[in-house]
């Protein structure tokens, strides 16, 4: 049992904890009670969120918004204050926790079992980023300063190369070579941005099939979670990093390249369901989510590999290439994915009218 559990109010007395294998980033254990109700305890990684009260915050300003809406309401986890009133407990040893009541009925799938799956996956997070459109989103926090700058994706790159601190360039020439050949078109949307071609919107930023909680027996989405990087970014952000994961035909690391690549019959589905949930996009905003998915996938292979030359320091590994081989999955999907923009375009406009 991790004895922070002990540190909020619950209903009966923890008597069972499993940790759930989802994430690469802050740790997830199932807590059961002795009278069968379950809790999701999370340790917060202080070295991706060092600013653990803005992450708190940025939830809090969410939820009293969304609560204050009548149209369009949704379903949202609540985190559970600590017994002496904190939003989560500080063990004194750099370890964050927090916890919110398990969702019954509730299940978080790691890939699209059906088109309906990821239909669903859709529509959740094209509602969230609908309700959320009103949302003065500068008021949120950073939680991650420029975490989906491609521009700076890039410098970071490039120090971690000149740095070289485990001497793995070398084996990676390749696919800095894709990068750098790429880096104009992977920087677009960001300039677009700046120009103010595309708005600023409150989004999601990781938003993975697994960021949705799905009723088991209807497998209709209840509601999305892990709201720790919702920040100003761009919907394109929202749609490509859903596309990314969930849309291709094998693992994000998948080490036999010629499995990976873009189902367009889960893109179709994606994108029917997104922009049904979403009908305020712009359409410059519709135009570009081809370029969106684009832009996430070789922008989460250049943070894999980035973090691959630094020594994996970020994400948490199973084996020492693991940051590799999800690099070159993720490249390989970026590949396949130019092979397929008009494809994209084409379903994008379908689905739109
Ligand atoms: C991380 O922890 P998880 O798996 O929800 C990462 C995302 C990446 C993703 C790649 C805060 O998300 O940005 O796209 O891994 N989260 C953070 O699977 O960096
Ligand atoms: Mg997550």
């Amino acid at each position: 049992m991790k004895e922070a559990i002990f540190h909020f109010p619950t209903d009966g007395a923890p008597v069972s904890c499993e940790q759930i294998k989802s994430g690469h980033i802050n740790e997830t254990y199932l807590i059961t009670t002795d009278n069968g109700t379950r809790y999701i305890l999370q340790w917060i990684n202080r070295y991706v969120f060092p600013n653990v009260n803005a992450l708190m915050n940025n939830m809090a300003a969410i939820s009293a918004y969304l609560a204050k809406r009548e149209k369009g309401k949704m379903a949202m986890i609540r985190y559970i204050d600590t017994l002496d009133g904190h939003s989560y407990y500080d063990d004194g040893h750099g370890g964050c926790w927090r916890i919110y009541r398990f969702v019954d009925h509730s299940i978080c799938v790691q890939r699209p079992e059906s088109l309906e799956d990821f239909y669903e996956c859709a529509r959740a997070f094209g509602h969230f980023q609908y309700v959320l459109n009103e949302f003065p989103a500068e008021q949120l926090e950073e939680t991650i300063v420029n975490f989906h700058n491609t521009v700076d994706r890039y410098r970071q790159l490039r120090e971690a190369l000149r740095e070289d601190s485990e001497g793995r360039a070398a084996e990676v020439q390749p696919e800095l070579e894709y990068l750098f050949s790429r880096e104009d078109k992977a920087c677009r949307l960001h300039k677009m941005r700046l120009s103010g071609d595309l708005p600023v919107r409150a989004t999601h930023n990781d938003t993975k099939i697994n960021n949705v909680l799905l009723d088991e027996h209807t497998r209709k989405a209840i509601c999305v979670i892990d709201l720790d990087t919702v920040m100003p970014g761009l919907s394109a952000f929202d749609f490509g990093d859903a596309i990314r994961f969930g849309a291709s035909t094998a693992a994000e690391d998948e080490t036999d390249l010629r499995k990976v690549s873009l189902d367009l019959a889960l893109f179709r589905a994606f994108t029917r369901g997104f922009l049904k949930a979403c009908p305020s996009l712009t359409e410059k905003e519709r135009e570009v989510l081809p370029l969106g998915s684009f832009t996430m996938t070789l922008e989460c292979g250049m943070r894999f590999l980035t973090d691959y030359l630094k020594g994996d320091k970020y994400f948490s590994i199973d084996y020492p290439q693991h940051n590799l081989d999800r690099a070159r999955a993720q490249l390989k999907l970026a590949q396949d994915m130019e092979s397929k923009e008009e494809a994209m375009s084409l379903i994008v406009w379908e689905e739109s009218r």
